[in-house]
């Protein structure tokens, strides 16, 4: 066998080899191109404590930024929310499917005698800071009751809405304001204890 020989048959294999990925190409053609998804999770910018109770009043006092991410209520005494914001800058192109706010407990105390440990959150424009004046701020966006909520569990709220219209807003920073009216405890991870929050974005 003469080089020429070995190299009309190497050349022959090279082209036998291309003629399937043609094949399965041509028969792609007119058919939906399906669109993969991409699964990202996004740390927050800021999460904090806001309270009320000196006095107790409605009208925010303190600022805790090194805390577990605290939601209290004590009629009368101490009104503490928990605020957790996120920049959804890296997803300013992206078409999303679908978003969850992922919360994990850190700790809970709750009253024998409750039968509810009720978690609101609301949704709002934020600005990247934990501030006194987000206390009454945001949108009602779910309710879940933490009383069975486990440790080991993550608890998952749909923000997909918020989340979409977060992306258009002009900050593109999307805050999160957990409340109780409820005399329990409950701690959530927090940036500096914990795990901490995060927000699990699918998008095309
Ligand atoms: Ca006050």
């Amino acid at each position: 066998m003469n080089r020429l020989t070995v190299f009309c048959i190497l050349v022959g294999f090279a082209i036998g080899a291309r003629v399937p990925a043609l094949a399965q190409h041509g028969q792609a053609l007119g058919e939906p191109i399906p669109v993969e998804s991409t699964v990202v999770r996004l740390a927050p910018v800021a999460d904090g404590n806001i309270v009320d109770q000196s006095p107790f009043d409605g009208i925010p006092d303190g600022v805790l930024r090194t805390h577990s991410n605290v939601v209290f209520l004590d009629q009368g005494i101490t009104d503490m929310r928990s605020v957790i914001e996120f920049d959804l800058v890296p997803l300013a192109d992206a078409n999303v499917t679908n978003a969850s706010l992922e919360l994990v407990l850190w700790g809970k105390a709750i009253p024998p005698e409750l039968s509810l440990a009720p978690i609101e959150i609301r949704a709002f424009p934020a600005d990247g800071f934990v501030r006194h004046r987000d206390f009454h701020r945001g949108q009602f966006v779910d309710v879940f009751d933490a009383l069975p909520a486990s440790f080991d569990v993550p608890v998952l709220i749909d923000v997909t809405k918020e989340v979409q219209r977060g992306i258009s807003s002009s900050s593109k920073i999307l805050g999160f304001i957990l409340r109780t009216n409820s005399g329990a405890q409950i701690d959530f991870g927090s940036l500096e204890l914990g795990t901490p929050p995060a927000l699990v974005v699918t998008h095309e």
